[in-house]
C-alpha cells in the first residue's frame, strides 16, 4: 500500500506543486495538503487539505496520527527579505517547524522527511563561482542564519538518533502556478507577469546580479528524486548544493526579447541588493550528481518559452 504523506506550507510556490506531483504518483488521498491558510483550487479540490499551523506540535501530532503519515515535506518558511524585517518571527517559524518534525521523526511517529535549505547559507565570505558544498558559509542574513543552523539540526538529528532527513540548498525558483512571496530571486518571477501585463518591469536587483536559478520541474524533480533514493547513497545528511542555471537581471530581459522584442526593463536596486549581493553566483552540485544522479533539464530559454506559454494560457482564462 502507498504510504501516507504530508505537506506542511502546501499553498506556498513549492508546497503547490510538490503536493500536485506527489498526488499524481501516490494517489490523491494519499498526500495531505496542510497550510495556515487555503490555497488554489486545484490543489483544494485535487485531495484531502487541513488547516494547520506546523509551529504547533500537538496539532501537528494529531494530523500524523489521524492519516496514519509516515513522510513529511515541511515547506513552511519564512524567507529571506520578509525575514530582514521580522528577525524573530523568521528565526521563530523556520526553526520551531523544523525541530517539529525532527521530534516527530526521532519519537519514531514518521519515517522520513524534507527540509529546504537555500542558497542564502552562504555568505559574503564564499567563493562566489562554482560554490563548493563544503565551504566558508557565514550568512549574512536573519533567513540564511536560521538555514545554516537548520542544516546543522539536521545533520546532527541523523547523526545523533538516526532520523531519515533529506535536504536541498534550493537555488531561486522560478514557476507560474503560484507566486512566491518575500523572496530575493522573487523579481525573476515578477518579470515574466509583468512583461505580459504591461511589456516592462522595474527590478530591484541591479543588471549585473548573477544569482543561482532553476525551473519548478526541476526542483520538483530534484526533491522527489532526493526523497526516492536509497539512503545508504546519501553523504550529504546537512543538505545537497543544486545547481541548474545562474543569470543576471540583464540577462533574463535579453531573454524576454527574444519573444516580446519591445520589453523594457528599468533597475531600482533597493535593501534586496544588499541581500544578492552577499550569495553565490553559481552552484557546484557534483556531490547530488554523484550521489542521487542530479541533472537539470531547464536552461533560461528554455525557462523563459515555458513561462510565458503557460502565463498567457493563465491570463486569457
Ligand atoms: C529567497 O530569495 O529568499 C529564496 C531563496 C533563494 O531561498 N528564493
Amino acid at each position: 500500500m502507498a504510504k501516507t504523506i504530508l505537506i506542511l506550507g502546501a499553498c506556498g510556490q513549492i508546497g503547490t506543486e510538490l503536493t500536485l506531483a506527489l498526488r499524481q504518483m501516490h494517489g490523491n488521498e494519499k498526500v495531505v495538503a496542510s497550510d495556515i491558510r487555503e490555497g488554489g483550487s486545484e490543489l483544494m479540490e485535487s485531495g484531502p487539505f487541513e488547516l494547520l499551523d506546523a509551529t504547533d506540535y500537538n496539532a501537528l501530532e494529531e494530523a500524523v496520527m489521524h492519516y496514519e503519515v509516515e513522510e513529511i515535506y515541511l515547506m513552511a518558511a519564512m524567507l529571506s527579505a520578509t525575514s530582514e524585517k521580522f528577525p524573530s518571527r523568521a528565526w521563530n517559524l523556520n526553526m520551531n517547524t523544523l525541530f517539529n518534525v525532527l521530534n516527530l521523526a526521532k519519537e519514531g511517529k514518521i519515517e522520513k522527511l524534507f527540509w529546504p535549505s537555500s542558497i542564502a547559507v552562504f555568505g559574503p565570505n564564499t567563493p562566489k563561482e562554482q560554490t563548493p558544498q563544503s565551504t566558508v558559509m557565514e550568512p549574512s542574513t536573519v533567513y540564511g542564519i536560521s538555514k545554516q543552523s537548520g542544516e546543522r539540526w539536521c545533520w546532527y538529528y541523523n547523526r545523533k538518533y538516526g532520523v531519515d532527513v533529506r535536504s536541498i540548498r534550493y537555488p531561486g525558483l522560478i514557476s507560474w502556478k503560484t507566486q512566491p512571496g518575500g523572496g530575493t530571486t522573487d523579481y525573476a518571477v515578477e518579470i515574466y507577469h509583468e512583461a505580459l501585463a504591461h511589456n516592462r518591469y522595474t527590478c530591484f536587483l541591479k543588471a549585473d546580479s548573477r544569482l543561482p536559478m532553476m525551473y519548478m520541474d526541476d526542483a520538483i524533480r530534484a526533491t522527489i528524486d532526493l526523497m526516492k533514493s536509497d539512503g545508504e547513497q546519501l553523504s550529504i545528511r546537512s543538505s545537497y548544493n543544486l545547481g541548474a542555471m545562474s543569470f543576471s537581471p540583464a540577462d533574463i530581459a535579453k531573454s524576454i526579447q527574444k519573444h516580446l522584442p519591445d520589453f523594457q526593463m528599468n533597475y531600482e536596486p533597493d535593501f534586496r541588493q544588499e541581500i544578492a549581493d552577499s550569495w553565490p553566483s553559481s552552484i557546484d552540485d557534483s556531490q547530488a550528481r554523484e550521489d542521487w544522479g542530479w541533472e537539470p533539464e531547464f536552461d533560461l530559454d528554455k525557462t523563459t518559452e515555458t513561462m510565458l506559454a503557460h502565463l498567457r494560457e493563465q491570463m486569457a482564462k
